[in-house]
């Protein structure tokens, strides 16, 4: 299959634009955005102008065309799900917003911490928790009589977060886990989470392998398989947990050995429990990956489930899907599990940024786009 990036202005148009320029077998790979005017008050008047990556067949099967049509569909409804959401949310930080403009709260606060603390709330962190790490980042200035930041802004953020939130990162390059296993809900990205993190790790010098213990989603092993033969990775399906030990066996010359697990709903207590006699006799770091547009009630629901396994720390998703990350900072503040990596996009492997507090910080400062800059450093 052949790939050519275009410019949109909707997937509609895209649709059409692949209609006609390569006839009915063209697909949507991925796409995109990449210029948005934001903050409008109604979020359908602002101007999206999406990159599509096409896929253009060449000679290849029914199956595949197949899938990415089904790929395609569950694209359009997560967005759609996203916009809606961004709908409710926008409308509820902006009362709140000016609820705390005027409350009483930002009072003993410098101008400064005052905005940074309604920021913080409008990105979606809960209020108290805003508070207690603005106070954290300030010291008492006695000229002004109020509390404010010991630094720059960004740096005394970045000091407070670094005694509340815990973060794994790129520490795990060094210390390295022998098997790591990728456990969340169903399309959270775990399956892509994986093929990023398989390229970061043999960037750095490491020698991944990966096992799926995924062969119930049609196409789920396709997926991943593909990536992981291009990096020239060892991949193993397992369906038995005897099969899962084998594999393990078998990959005994591998650094790391990433376990990527069918999608299963935290409601879904009969599949959990099967997943546990998969990784019962083995010694393995278990990360759960949220997406970052769920709510956080949702997210605590499913840290909860999936409690029934030693959960080490987590993974957020699909970052580019939300413009309040705030709960990405609640979860991590109240849970007090180490966030292991950020993933912003649908691209393989260039979507992934591993846990820091820079970025932390810029999360909740920056717009979504200012952010684009901050990925991976680049290959060395
Ligand atoms: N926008 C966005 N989409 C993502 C991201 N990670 C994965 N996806 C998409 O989410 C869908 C489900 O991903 P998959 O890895 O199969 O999820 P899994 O069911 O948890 O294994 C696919 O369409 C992915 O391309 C991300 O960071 N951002
Ligand atoms: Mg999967």
């Amino acid at each position: 299959m052949k790939t050519e990036k275009i410019i949109v202005s909707s997937l509609q148009e895209a649709v059409e634009e692949l209609k006609r320029n390569y006839g009915d077998n063209a697909v949507v790979l991925s796409s995109r955005i990449v210029k948005r005017k934001r903050w409008s008050f109604l979020p359908f008047l602002k101007t999206t102008l999406l990159e599509v990556t096409v896929g253009i067949p060449e000679d290849e099967g029914e199956f595949q065309k197949e899938l990415e049509e089904k790929a395609k569909v569950y694209q359009e409804l997560e967005r759609l799900k996203s916009t809606l959401n961004e709908v409710i949310k926008s409308v509820k930080f902006q009362e709140e917003e000016k609820e705390v403009s005027k409350s009483k709260e930002a009072e003993d606060l410098s101008l400064r911490a005052g905005r940074v603390l309604s920021r913080m709330v409008y990105r979606g962190v809960r209020r108290e928790i805003a508070r207690k790490l603005i106070e954290e980042a300030c010291g008492y200035d006695i000229e002004l009589g109020k509390l404010d930041f010991k630094d720059e802004i960004h740096e005394s953020l970045t000091e407070s977060f670094k005694k509340n939130i815990l973060i794994e990162g790129e520490r795990i390059f060094e210390e390295t886990p022998r098997i790591i296993v990728l456990m969340g809900p169903t399309g959270v990205g775990k399956t892509t989470t994986i093929a990023k993190l398989s390229y970061l790790f043999k960037r750095a010098g490491k020698r991944p392998g990966v096992i799926t213990l995924d062969s119930y989603r049609v196409g789920a092993v396709e997926q991943l398989k593909a990536f992981i033969n291009i990096m020239e990775l060892p991949f193993r399906v397992a369906d038995t947990p005897e099969e899962f030990l084998k594999s393990v066996e078998d990959m005994e010359n591998r650094d790391v050995i990433f376990v990527d697990t069918a999608g299963r709903s935290q409601h879904d207590k009969l599949r959990l429990n099967e997943l546990k006699l998969f990784l019962e006799s083995i010694d393995t770091h278990i990360y759960l990956t949220l997406s970052a547009n769920l709510s956080e009630l949702v997210m605590y629901e499913v840290i909860m489930q999936f409690g029934i396994f030693p959960i080490r720390g987590l993974i957020f998703s699909k970052l580019d899907e939300t413009s309040y990350p705030g709960n990405v900072i609640n979860v991590a503040y109240r849970t007090k599990l180490p966030i292991l990596c950020f993933t912003t996009g649908q691209t393989v492997p260039d979507d992934i940024v591993m846990a820091n507090y820079d970025f932390l910080t810029r999360l909740i400062l920056e717009e979504r786009h200012e952010l684009e800059s901050a990925g991976n450093p680049p290959e060395a």
